[in-house]
């Protein structure tokens, strides 16, 4: 019996989720191109995914748990249990309008046409705000649209900053504060589960330590 674990293939979470099954004292062949491997020292078995098709797997019990961003779990909404935060990949989800626009608060953004690639989180925000705006969604360089005229507004990824800074936006409202994540399958054995807490009593060893 091995636990199967979906992780980024290439992206922001990839290294920090290699290094965490490291310091957890697995040992990963970290093959090149590589869509699956195994540990030598540890009944684990890696996937190596799209972020975005993490929480699907888990929840087809194709993979057992996963690494991957709670924006993306809660985007997702599939039916897969959250675990355990992992303390990297911190982001936060947040509404952005040009630096020029007066902002006093969200009744701004009602009427207003917001661009995203989260849909499915922006329109339950509006909806808990009462606000009625037009979420539209596409599926990459957000950051443009204002500029181009395609939205008022844009709800995206922020970490430092820059990326809104260099496209003359500002921060407005934080959606959602964001970080890596365990997810499980809502139906792990009792085998799989003993593993999986071995695994977690080594992971909150490590945050520990960084504490
Ligand atoms: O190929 P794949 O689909 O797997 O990867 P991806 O391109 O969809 O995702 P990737 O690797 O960019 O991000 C994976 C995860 O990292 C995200 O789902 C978040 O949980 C987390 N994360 C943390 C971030 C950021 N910080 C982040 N800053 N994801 C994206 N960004 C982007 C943001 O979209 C924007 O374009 O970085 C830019 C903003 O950064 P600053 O520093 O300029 O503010
Ligand atoms: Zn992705």
């Amino acid at each position: 019996m091995v636990l199967r674990i979906a992780i980024q293939k290439s992206g922001r979470l990839n290294e920090d989720s290699m290094k965490l099954l490291k310091e957890c004292g697995i040992d990963i062949a970290n093959g090149v191109n590589k869509l699956r491997t195994e540990a030598s020292n540890f009944p684990i078995e890696v996937y190596f995914l799209r972020d975005d098709d993490i929480p699907q797997y888990v929840e087809d019990e194709v993979a057992d748990i996963g690494f991957v961003g709670e924006n993306v779990v809660y985007e997702k909404n599939k039916k897969v249990e959250v675990v355990e935060q992992l303390g990297f990949g911190k982001c936060r989800l947040s509404i952005a309008v040009s630096r020029n626009e007066v902002y006093n608060d969200v009744s701004y953004l009602h009427g207003k046409r917001i661009a995203t690639t989260y849909p499915v989180i922006v329109r339950k925000f509006m909806e808990e705000q009462g606000v009625d705006a037009e979420i539209h969604e596409i599926s990459g360089s957000v950051e443009i649209a204002p500029g181009i005229g395609l939205a008022h507004a844009i709800c995206d990824l922020v970490s430092s900053g820059s990326t809104l800074f260099m496209n003359g936006l500002k921060e407005v409202e934080t959606v959602l504060k964001s970080q890596a994540v365990l997810i499980k399958s809502s139906h792990l054995n009792e085998e799989k589960q003993r593993l999986l807490d071995k695994l977690l009593f080594r992971i909150k060893a490590v945050k520990r330590s960084k504490n």
